[in-house]
């Protein structure tokens, strides 16, 4: 074949998907039916790349929640937990989301996107065997329709590197001398099925891999591409370079390698035994959103080409990770289209290149060129270049981003805000109330004005300050209820993000997110939050918090420009956020809390990139927070409980308090920051929010024991492990009730009346 993709979204281009399935799990459609959504979209999807030239098709890249637990259901691998339930569908989606008696599957990032997946779990007592029915029942109807099918499969070294073993199971590598024989079986079904090509995806090949690692998966392709009867191989990498890997692959007897050319630096001349080989390059970015440079892409290829025994264009990973179209975005200006291209303008591209390829490059002269003049009016456009800002932002690096000594700090926050020790507090998010859903879609179609909209919100800020008063904490937050996202809350006031309408993307099964563009240089035209923060605090003598959220985080879940250094866009995004600090500070705002709880998530796969990245990512924070004075006390929210890599990082921020995921890790993370001589406030989450179960005063009570044997009281905090947003109004004041009184129980003061 000559031109592909790796995979397509699957959501449905107006989330027809996450409709079905929602409604499927509400019981208000049926199995049939839901299925038969499955299905229409399928059918749309394949229509889309055949139609536009492409000559080989993934399919089983569909998915109800995920391709790993799919992949874990295809290798007979789900939970013990789950098989008691008689219908497969309902085992599915138990092992994704649990229900009353059975805990779902853990969740984790995919690689460094931001699609999650749910971890299967090994035990010594699984036992694989082959359920090929969804990748078979995906080819027939694919090949139904005169699709050229080409199924994709997670590869048997990913599955086991990204399972977790349970129940005392050791290396899970050690394991596939058992599930090679199911993927043998597949291939072998596949083969009979019609199937020319198989597409097996081990993307964990782009991450540092030991050599007994290496030596396994040599093992691994040279046992499959010995079979008599089975597709052809097609070994997919994506997210970065084969490095090491490269040559192992290269060297078995597999057909076809894909290698990602935009994210990976791989030197396919290096590899002789590429030319024996069929190499689909990926060099359509499936993971941001800027049109291809075109001739770029074209000299790519052809160097990729006499480094190979035959080409085919393609995308650097699955489209699963960008919008399906532009189409729909009618608030983007003519220039901001041009530099753009979602989904469907990625399929075009990689046909546009695989005709050029082919020589016939004067049918696509007009592809090219449009190309070239999204490159010149990017280059060219004033927004991508603010001198005034550059400047600003230097000055300000070189002035230093480095706040007073901490000891110090600490005196002068103590004596202004003078709290007790083991102050209560929470993240900042409070239930998402109906009321508050109906206004925002009420401003949006316009059924209410600026300043009704301003009233309700004002609304839920009194009722959330009232609430946290009666309940007796010490530190309150507004609640953020004016805000949809995190993220997208900033990106929609500062100039140099987009925001797009219809701009979905899978985060993990039926929930989608619209991240934002940033395209050009950051400006903040006004303060973002002050006005909200104001209105709390002159409902209240207790401190409020100012709610930020950080740099890193605001990048991480943004497409970000490729025209400069992350770095560069992340101080430009800090000075933003250190301008709204000293609005906040001005304003009267004695804590400010940046969240960053995607610091770790954007830590490179490769250990030798990580050093730069964590570098500069704690530069970031550092100078969106060193502009105020020393008695403002800076918080910030992380939201995992295993640091690994980013321990030291964590001490880097020097923020003064730093609350984290604890509770369902037993405080041992406080042990993690001692060995690194953390020595900032820090507020290990005391009961788990993702639960709605109501904690027990003891349970806390003791939590808070625990953690002051790792950390004195005078640098203790207490609060939840996360925001509220997702929980219940009722649950959560109970649980903030018992939280109180905890901390007064091991305060060793009785409770208030
Ligand atoms: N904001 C953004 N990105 C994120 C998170 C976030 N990425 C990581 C993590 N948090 C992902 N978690 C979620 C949790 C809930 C939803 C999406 C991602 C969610 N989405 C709504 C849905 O699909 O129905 C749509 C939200 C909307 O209407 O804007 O519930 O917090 N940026
Ligand atoms: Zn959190």
């Amino acid at each position: 074949f000559t031109a592909t993709v790796l995979g397509s979204p699957r959501i449905g281009p107006h989330r027809e998907l996450k409709r079905a399935v929602e409604s499927y799990w509400a019981g208000r459609i049926d199995a049939d039916a839901l299925a038969a959504v499955g299905r229409e979209l399928r059918t749309q999807t394949w229509a889309e790349l055949v139609d536009a030239g492409m000559d080989s098709v993934p399919v089983n890249t569909f998915s109800y929640y995920d391709q790993m637990l799919d992949t874990a259901a295809m290798v007979g691998a789900l939970p013990d937990r789950v098989a008691g339930l008689a219908d497969p569908i309902d085992r599915y989606f138990a092992a994704a989301r649990g229900n009353a008696e059975i805990a779902p599957l853990e969740m984790t990032k995919w690689f460094d996107t931001n699609y999650h997946y749910l971890v299967p779990e090994i035990a010594p007592g699984t036992a694989f065997a082959l359920d090929a029915s969804k990748v078979l029942g995906e080819l027939r109807e694919a090949r139904e329709q005169g699709v050229p099918a080409r199924p994709v499969v997670i590869g048997p070294v990913t599955f086991l590197l990204l399972s977790k073993p349970v129940d005392g199971s050791g290396e899970l590598l050690e394991r596939l001398d058992d599930l090679l024989p199911v993927y043998e079986d597949l291939l072998a079904q596949l083969a009979g099925a019609g199937a020319e090509w198989v597409q097996i995806d081990e993307p964990a090949l782009v991450a540092d891999r030991t050599e007994a690692e290496l030596a396994r998966t040599r093992e691994v392709y040279e046992r499959l591409a010995a079979l008599s009867s089975r597709p052809k191989l097609f070994v997919a990498s994506y997210f970065g370079s084969l490095g090491d890997a490269l040559p192992v692959i290269a060297s078995t007897p597999v057909d076809a390698i894909g290698i990602d050319l935009v994210a990976g630096t791989d030197d396919l001349a290096s590899v002789p035994a590429l030319a024996g080989k069929h190499v689909v390059a990926g060099v359509v970015d499936g993971r941001n959103v800027w049109r291809t440079d075109l001739d770029a892409a074209l000299s790519a290829l052809e160097s990729a080409r006499a480094a190979a025994g035959s080409l085919a264009v393609s995308t650097s990973c699955s489209l699963l990770h960008v919008p399906y179209s532009l189409e729909p975005e009618t608030g983007l200006d003519d220039a901001l289209r041009s530099w753009l291209a979602f989904g469907s303008e990625k399929i075009g591209e990689v046909a546009a290149l695989a005709t050029a390829l082919t020589g016939d490059r004067s049918a696509v002269n007009a592809q090219f060129d449009a190309s070239r003049a999204g490159r010149t009016s990017r280059e060219s456009d004033p927004r991508l270049h603010d001198d005034a800002l550059r400047d600003r932002l230097a000055s300000t690096l070189a002035e230093g981003i480095s706040r007073a000594d901490a000891a110090e700090r600490r005196t002068a926050q103590n004596e202004l805000l003078g709290l007790p020790d083991l102050p209560t507090t929470t993240i900042g998010s409070y239930p998402q109330t109906t009321e508050i859903r109906v206004a925002r879609a009420a401003l949006r179609r316009g059924e209410i004005d600026d300043a009704e909209y301003v009233r309700r919100m004002q609304g839920e800020i009194a009722d959330v300050i009232a609430l946290q008063e009666k309940i007796g904490l010490d530190v309150l937050v507004h609640g953020e209820p004016e805000r949809n996202d995190m993220v997208q809350y900033f990106a929609e006031q500062l100039d140099g993000f987009f925001a797009t309408e219809n701009g979905w993307v899978q985060s993990y099964g039926s929930r989608c997110v619209r991240p934002p563009i940033l395209f050009g240089d950051v400006v903040r035209p006004e303060p973002m939050t002050v006005s909200w923060f104001e209105y709390a605090q002159s409902l209240t003598a207790k401190p409020v918090k100012g709610m930020l959220t950080g740099p890193v985080t605001i990048l991480a879940w943004s497409f970000v420009r490729d025209d400069q250094p992350l770095a560069d866009s992340a101080n430009q995004v800090a000075l933003a956020i250190r301008d709204e600090t000293v609005d906040l500070e001005r304003a009267g705002a004695r804590i400010i809390q940046v969240d960053e709880p995607a610091l770790r998530e954007l830590l490179p796969l490769r250990k030798a990139d990580q050093p730069a990245y964590l570098d500069w990512s704690v530069g970031s924070f550092r100078l969106a927070t060193s502009g105020v004075e020393n008695t403002t006390q800076v918080h910030t929210h992380l939201c995992y409980s295993e640091f690994g890599e980013v321990i030291d990082a964590i001490a880097g921020l020097d923020a003064d308090v730093t609350s984290i995921e604890a509770a369902r890790s037993k405080m041992e993370v406080l042990g993690d920051l001692d060995a690194v001589g953390f020595d900032l406030g820090v507020g290990p989450g005391v009961y788990d929010i993702h639960s709605p179960r109501v904690p027990s005063v003891d349970e806390m009570t003791e939590a808070l024991a625990a953690a002051l044997d790792a950390v004195p009281a005078s640098r203790l905090w207490v609060n939840p492990d996360c925001g509220l947003k997702t929980r219940g109004i009722v649950e959560v004041e109970a649980s903030l009730r018992n939280m109180v009184e905890a901390a007064r129980a091991v305060r060793g003061s009785t409770v208030d009346a």
